[in-house]
């Protein structure tokens, strides 16, 4: 373990943290937040009454859209003078959201980072290709640090230039990859071109995130490419990169001694409970600079606290089915982009690249087209057995989902590829 003491440190030593920092961050963004301090007035929250985790519910929410009402310095809580990086989020619409980070925060978010690669096996030894982007995205960097950190080398290729990526993870020796899963399936596309196996080279593992996925995702990158996956789960908001799965891969580990999680029922903001699926919302327990209180990451998953075989007792998250926001609502029905990835990809036939596609019939409703390649491997060459292939898809899907899905096939090598986040779904209903 990277931090052994705190890793395994007893539930209630751990609340008891939780509670001491919690009281602390209230007064200290009511002193230094103007954001905050106005939120707890409105109100009628007096630090000095604040009773810690037991009186959690009476705090706001902080929500994106704060965020970027007070772009780009009305959240922060220190002087510009104390900020020593600066990240923005990708943000699809609008303004970007922009984050400050301490030389302080900078080194709560290299320690999370630092305790989970090591909790999934990175070590010294190992050389780290990070093919996250670098620059205004934290991905880039945040590895990076952390990766130096443990005392690993890093080769620092970002995104893009992806034959060059593969040479460089041949010639260099990388036994470890970062990117998003997204695009290490294209990698591992372009390498067959080069007339390459991924399975050649010294990699052995890959940590991805960044975008939901699926475990058959993983399933398809282990078995193309003969490395170990990893998930890896962040927002700049928080940090960055900050928490991942550990060996057991039974969840990511949330390092609560510096965040303190909730899941809550997206609609009605309530608590649920362990295990019950809902929005993920965290406290920042340590951010000196951008401190957010309950900030609703509006990503979905639920929360798992049991002690976990690896011997760390901090929570786990279980993997992300996706952002509130990007739920598809088709005739009644709700359904994550990558539950649809899910089901598509148990069939063998089928190929990892795939799009959504929304439309609005003339009659007012709603029609939802998956576009899938065919895989390389299969062999179906007639327009019969294509037709026949769509409609099995389309039985899986209204069967597992209970969504009705129009699905084509189309050939290998059609579909747009990324080297960020993927973007699945084409809504073409407000067009
Ligand atoms: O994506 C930080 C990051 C970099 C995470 C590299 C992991 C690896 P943002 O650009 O602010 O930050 O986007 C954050 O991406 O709210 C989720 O919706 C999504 N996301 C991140 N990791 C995962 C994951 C970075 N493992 C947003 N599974 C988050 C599913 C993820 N979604």
């Amino acid at each position: 373990m990277w931090n052994p003491s705190i890793e395994r440190l007893p539930q209630r030593d751990l609340e008891e943290i939780q509670n001491r920092k919690l009281k602390a961050l209230i007064f200290y963004a009511y002193e230094y937040s103007p954001f905050y301090r106005r939120k707890f007035k409105e109100i009628g929250l007096n630090p000095w009454d604040f009773d810690g985790l037991r009186d959690l519910d009476r705090l706001p929410f902080t929500t994106k859209q704060d965020l970027r009402e007070n772009y780009p310095f009305g959240m922060f809580s220190t002087p510009l003078s104390h900020i020593v990086r600066f990240h923005a989020s990708s943000g699809t619409t609008g303004k970007p959201t922009v984050v400050g980070y301490t030389k302080n925060d900078i080194e709560v978010w290299v320690e999370c980072l630092c305790r989970g690669l090591v909790s999934c096996g990175v070590n010294s030894q190992d050389i780290v290709q990070i093919s996250y982007g670098y620059g205004l995205f934290t991905g880039g960097l945040g590895f990076h640090y952390a990766v130096e950190r443990i005392g690993a080398t890093v080769i620092p290729t970002s995104v893009g230039n992806t034959r060059r990526q593969i040479e460089l993870m041949r010639d260099l020796h990388a036994t470890v990859i970062c990117c998003t899963p997204s695009y290490m399936l294209y990698m591992s596309e372009v390498a067959r071109e080069m007339r390459m196996e991924i399975r050649e080279t010294k990699l052995r593992m890959g940590i991805f995130g960044a975008e939901p996925w699926s475990e058959e995702t993983r399933r398809r990158i282990e078995d193309k490419t003969g490395i170990k996956a990893y998930d890896v789960y962040g927002t700049s908001e928080l940090g960055g990169p900050l928490f991942t799965e550990c060996v057991e891969r039974n969840g990511i580990h949330i390092w609560s001694d510096h965040y303190l999680i909730e899941v809550v029922d997206p609609e009605t903001g309530e608590r649920l409970n362990e295990g019950e699926r809902g929005e993920l919302v965290v406290t920042t327990l340590s951010k000196e600079a951008f401190p957010l209180i309950r900030y609703r990451t509006g990503d979905v998953t639920f929360m798992e606290t049991d002690r976990c075989a690896c011997g760390r007792t901090h929570p786990r998250i279980m993997r992300i089915l996706g952002r509130t926001d990007d739920m598809i609502i088709v005739r009644g029905v709700n359904v994550f982009p990558s539950q649809i990835e899910h089901v598509i990809m148990q069939v063998p036939e089928l190929g990892e690249h795939y799009v959504i596609i929304l439309d609005r019939k003339p009659d007012g409703l709603d029609e939802m087209t998956v576009q899938v390649e065919l895989s390389e491997k299969a062999k179906i060459e007639r327009t019969t057995d294509i037709l026949e292939l769509e409609r099995r898809v389309e039985g899986l899907l209204k069967e597992y989902l209970n969504v009705r899905a129009k699905v084509e096939v189309v050939n290998p090598g059609t579909l747009q590829r990324f080297e960020g986040k993927a973007k699945r779904v084409i809504d073409r209903r407000k067009i």
